[in-house]
């Protein structure tokens, strides 16, 4: 009898509408979009794109430290382990792991991008055949309970949240998430994260205004995303893609701001923006160590240990449920 190579659950709310978002935030004051928005299936493909450029230092620098810690990081995880992964996109940072781990009893990537998530997952599947992938689609920012066959057959659970991709979450959210990881990996259960580092502006404004306009393609993707699915007259060349550091706050700031004084019609709605009016889109926070240990404290963790680069650009941090 034929097998999938992947169990797939889709725990994804569509109701939870794009629509409603996209009219609420048009609405506001500071007009504002979700990034999780950001990642349709173009989205997704041009994030893939991102991690690649010369100046997104991020995802490589993530990939040395976990392979360097790599020894380390297997000891602490023990054999046996179910592995959750939060954010999976490509699903290649965890490949490492997967290699040097012994006896992985399951491999859980969580994605929001259905069919990226599905490839991503059969793509681990093949490469690893003894291993059991469960694709879960959902949205892991809110609360999702993991389906009950997964309870089972494991000694520990740990959830792998690489990428700081914690850092597009608000303090207070970042706070919640560590939380109900928490609750996800349950009693004696641990935690990976990757987090990126506060350091100089030049470096990071460069790392989210890369000279070949990849990263303004993946923000102003979301609208044509929204002129695409709402039915909107969004002009793309009446719109520029914005990022800043902004040192107080310790955050990457990114926006879409208007070019011109104009009005667009989404879902029947007419919304009015003035030249340099700008539409959030997306933070990016970033920590220092101890301001990362703090947070995961507060949040019921035990901060075991972390790991960063010669140049301390990023940071990795091993939690255990305090
Ligand atoms: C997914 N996340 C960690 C990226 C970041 O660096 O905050 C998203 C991103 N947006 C623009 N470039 C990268």
């Amino acid at each position: 009898m034929f097998q999938p190579l992947v169990q797939f659950h889709d725990l994804a709310h569509p109701e939870e509408s794009f629509e409603a978002a996209v009219l609420a935030g048009l609405s506001r004051p500071q007009k504002s979009i979700p990034c999780r928005f950001l990642y349709d299936e173009h989205g997704s493909q041009l994030f893939d794109q991102i991690c690649r450029l010369p100046e997104y230092y991020p995802t490589r620098t993530e990939l040395g430290i976990l392979e360097a810690a790599a020894p380390a990081i297997a000891a602490l995880m023990g054999p046996g382990i179910q592995l959750v992964e939060l954010g999976s996109g490509s699903s290649h940072k965890i490949r490492l792991l997967l290699d040097l781990l012994k006896e992985v009893r399951g491999y859980v990537p969580v994605d929001i991008s259905s069919e990226h998530l599905r490839r991503a997952a059969e793509a681990v599947a093949r490469d690893h055949p003894a291993i059991p992938v469960t694709a879960i689609c959902a949205d892991y920012t809110v609360d999702f309970d993991l389906p009950p066959a997964l309870e089972d057959g494991f000694t520990k659970r740990v959830a792998f949240f690489p990428g700081s991709t914690i850092g597009n979450l608000e303090p207070d959210e970042a706070l919640a998430l560590l939380r109900r990881c928490g609750r996800l990996v349950g009693r004696g259960g641990d935690m990976l994260v990757g987090v990126d580092r506060k350091k100089a502006k030049p470096v990071l404004e460069a790392a989210y205004n890369d000279a070949q306009g990849v990263t303004a393609e993946f923000n102003l993707n979301l609208l044509t995303r929204i002129d695409r699915e709402l039915g909107a007259d969004f002009d793309l060349a009446r719109f520029a893609h914005l990022a800043f550091y902004n040192e107080a706050e310790g955050r990457i700031e990114i926006y879409i701001e208007s070019r011109i004084d104009q009005l667009v019609h989404v879902a029947g709605h007419g919304f009015r923006l003035s030249a340099g009016e700008r539409i959030h889109t997306e933070y990016s926070y970033k920590y220092g160590i101890d301001d990362f240990r703090c947070l995961s404290r507060r949040a019921g963790w035990a901060p075991l240990a972390h790991w960063s680069d010669a140049e301390e650009l990023f940071s990795v941090h091993y939690l255990r449920r305090a």
